[in-house]
């Protein structure tokens, strides 16, 4: 097996295949992508012209996944762990991308949003754009809550894809947008997600990096301990 990442350890997007191949201890060559450093964007670009990482390259099939819900899905189908994050039940399973969706489309994306913007000089701001996303991670934060109040996962009991991907999308989202004060499950699920040894780990990993966070001021004292 020869599986590499290409990956940034304070991207998000990757932080959410980080957990998924730390849950099942899968082994893994990780290749840090700098798209600030003119040679590392361009040999990522040759991997993916998108230029969005993750990226999972399977060097024993000559075969390139990117797209963090796909590249869970092979890993689940191609290199199954003890922990099946794509469950078996249809059902189940069917929630469980549901939810996957759910934590990156209406969560991750708006969190990306009010970053991007944040990065943005003066005069390319885009106001009603950001006041947009911010209604959506509103409207997200309810649902979530109400979801969560009777389930210790996404899906109920067992720890899934949407599990992988609410993590990273609640860490960063929590930051632009505080939901600690109103959102009490939420909080209850994020405290859960803390507290997951694959997520620890994604986390120690990103500490040195949080410096270039644009919200880096906003990050609570907690996560910045190693
Ligand atoms: N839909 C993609 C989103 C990936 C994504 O947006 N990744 C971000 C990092 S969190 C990225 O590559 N940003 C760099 C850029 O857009 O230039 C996925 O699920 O893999």
């Amino acid at each position: 097996m020869k599986l590499v990442l290409y990956f940034h350890p304070l991207a998000s997007f990757c932080h959410k295949v980080l957990i998924a191949l730390y849950e099942n201890e899968t082994p893994f060559t990780g290749h840090i992508v700098d798209l600030m450093d003119a040679d590392s964007r361009a040999r990522f670009i040759d991997v993916w012209p998108l230029g969005k990482f993750p990226v999972l390259r399977d060097e024993s099939v000559g075969r390139t996944i990117p797209e963090t819900t796909i590249i869970i899905e092979y890993l689940d189908q191609h290199y199954p762990g003890a922990h099946r994050l794509l469950p078996a039940d249809e059902n189940e399973r069917l929630d469980a991308r549901l939810w996957d969706r759910f934590f990156d489309l209406y969560v991750q994306v708006p969190m990306q949003k009010i970053v991007a913007d944040r990065l943005r000089s003066d005069g390319e701001r885009d106001p009603r754009g950001v006041a947009d996303a911010r209604a959506t991670l509103m409207t997200a934060y309810d649902m979530i809550d109400r979801h969560m109040a009777s389930r210790t996962w996404a899906i109920g009991k067992s720890f899934s894809i949407a599990d992988c991907a609410a993590a990273p999308a609640l860490f960063y989202a929590g930051i632009v947008a505080p939901f600690s004060d109103t959102h009490p499950n939420v909080v209850a699920y994020f405290e859960r997600l803390v507290e997951r040894p694959s997520f620890k780990r994604v986390i120690a990993e990103a500490q040195p990096y949080f410096q270039f966070f644009p919200f880096k001021d906003s990050i609570p004292a907690r996560f910045l301990d190693g």
